[in-house]
């Protein structure tokens, strides 16, 4: 839940990277936990996991600098993308402001990827929050497979394997969180749309 301090001039916002179990979720916090300068982040927290499964969550608080005066804080958590953990995915989205989706592009993880798409519209009903108007970018991961042994999807197909549930297209980012591209990129996305509309939504 946004949280704004009006008095010490502070605004918080909560994040949530999604989507199927070994996408890159994980990978996506580990690399800006290794790459943000260290006055910017506090102590990143995995809760739980198995090997690279992640059971309960991961959390990485950051502070983004300051917008009109504002200290921007941004709590950056992921679920457990593996089908059995809906219980705690319904838990770490409590409050969320922003999501990005990772979605994994190997070809055998198509059906996953809009399963687990459907899985969050669904989890984010059930706590009375609208798919639709949650600010949202959808990051296509492990592009770095492209030209390898592994078959890979196309850009178009995924986005368009997405963006069919939506009324209108959400920002799509290319990356590789296990080598950096496409990282940062999307996490300034989510971070801006989502202090946009906590913004919005606190005037009105
Ligand atoms: N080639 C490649 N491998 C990746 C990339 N991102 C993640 N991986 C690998 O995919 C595996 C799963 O990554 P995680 O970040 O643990 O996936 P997750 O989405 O957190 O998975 P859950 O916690 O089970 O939901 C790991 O072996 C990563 O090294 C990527 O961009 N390219
Ligand atoms: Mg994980």
């Amino acid at each position: 839940m946004a949280f704004i301090n009006k008095s010490a001039k502070e605004i918080q916002v909560k994040i949530v990277y999604y989507g199927p179990g070994r996408g890159g979720k994980t990978t996506n916090l580990l690399y800006v936990n290794q790459k943000m300068s260290a006055k910017f982040m506090g102590k990143m927290i995995s809760i739980d996991t198995r090997g690279d499964k992640t059971l309960f969550f991961d959390f990485l608080p950051l502070s983004l600098g300051k917008i009109r005066g504002f200290s921007i804080r941004v709590q950056l958590y992921t679920v457990p993308g593996q089908v059995l953990y809906n219980e705690s995915r319904k838990m770490v989205l409590k409050g969320v402001d922003g999501v990005v989706f990772v979605a994994d592009s190997m070809e055998v993880q198509r059906e996953a990827n809009v399963e687990s798409f459907l899985n969050l519209r669904d989890n984010l009903a059930d706590d009375n929050l609208d798919l639709q108007e949650m600010p949202l970018v959808l990051q296509l991961n492990k592009r770095d497979l492209e030209g390898s042994v592994i078959p890979v999807l196309g850009e178009e197909t995924m986005r368009d394997d997405l963006c069919q549930h939506l009324k209108a297209p959400a920002p799509v980012m290319g990356a590789s969180a296990l080598q950096g591209p496409g990282v940062f990129e999307t996490l300034r996305e989510i971070s801006k749309i989502t202090i946009k509309s906590v913004h919005y939504k606190l005037r009105s």
